[in-house]
């Protein structure tokens, strides 16, 4: 897979180099770049921002720099996905991450300020595939932090990424549960013991009690991911 970023903050991707993904990269699994949306300015104050028609408080992205940072990165490509983070998009789940790791190209759209003048989306769209995505009901400061989560959690479910693909599958979210608590060695520690199934070797009684803590865990934290018959 192909991921590109732009932003106006490429020194916050550096965590990229790092850990699960930094690996994937060096094996040719993910193929990342990242690039400063002001190398697509041209004047001496690299400007990307201005001020919002119909008035009102903070600054909106101008559409220039990002219709040449599209034009350089889609050229005549046609089967990218450009995604839009923002507070206002779709919300992103893990639904949403299992079908974005299905893509051959994503390009991350990181605006700041008030956003991105909207033209830059609608002309996007007459191009590629656009998706403004929202990582939740609350505001940063900009697209780079949400781009980042986004991308960890694609990266993961990309093939080969996640060297085990067996611990994929009993994550929070991907039964529409939360997980189960996990315990490891001691078996006692500062008198707190490891539930007694966990040790008894009978595989059905753990697959049902980790069934019912995750049930439990859901029902107290997360009710709205059940279905009332749950
Ligand atoms: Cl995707 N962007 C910004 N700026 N804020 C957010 C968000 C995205 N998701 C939740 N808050």
């Amino acid at each position: 897979m192909r991921v590109d970023i732009v932003t106006i903050f490429p020194e916050f991707f550096g965590v990229l180099d790092v850990s699960l993904l930094g690996r994937a990269r060096r094996d040719g699994l993910l193929e990342l770049g990242v690039h400063d949306l002001r190398q697509w300015t041209h004047d001496r104050h690299r400007t990307v921002d201005d001020t919002p028609y119909g008035g009102g408080a903070g600054m909106v992205m101008k559409p220039e720099p990002w219709g040449e940072a599209l034009d350089a990165l889609l050229g005549d490509e046609t089967d990218a996905l450009v995604i839009l983070p923002t507070p206002a998009g779709v919300p992103f789940t893990q639904a949403l991450a299992r079908e974005l790791a299905a893509e051959s190209h994503l390009l991350f759209a990181c605006g700041r300020y008030e956003g991105i003048d909207a033209r830059v989306a609608e002309h996007a769209a007459t191009r590629a595939r656009v998706l403004e995505v929202s990582l939740g009901d609350y505001v940063l400061n900009g697209g780079e932090v949400a781009a980042m989560a986004m991308i960890e959690a694609i990266g993961r479910l990309v093939p080969g990424v996640v060297g085990n693909p067996e611990s994929l599958v009993e994550e929070s979210h991907e039964d529409g549960l939360l997980e189960h608590p996990s315990y490891t060695k001691p078996q006692v520690w500062r008198g707190l013991e490891v539930p007694e199934v966990l040790r008894s070797g009978n595989h059905a009684a753990v697959a049902a009690w980790r069934r019912e803590q995750a049930l439990e865990r859901t029902r107290r934290v997360r009710p709205d991911l059940l279905p009332d018959d749950r």
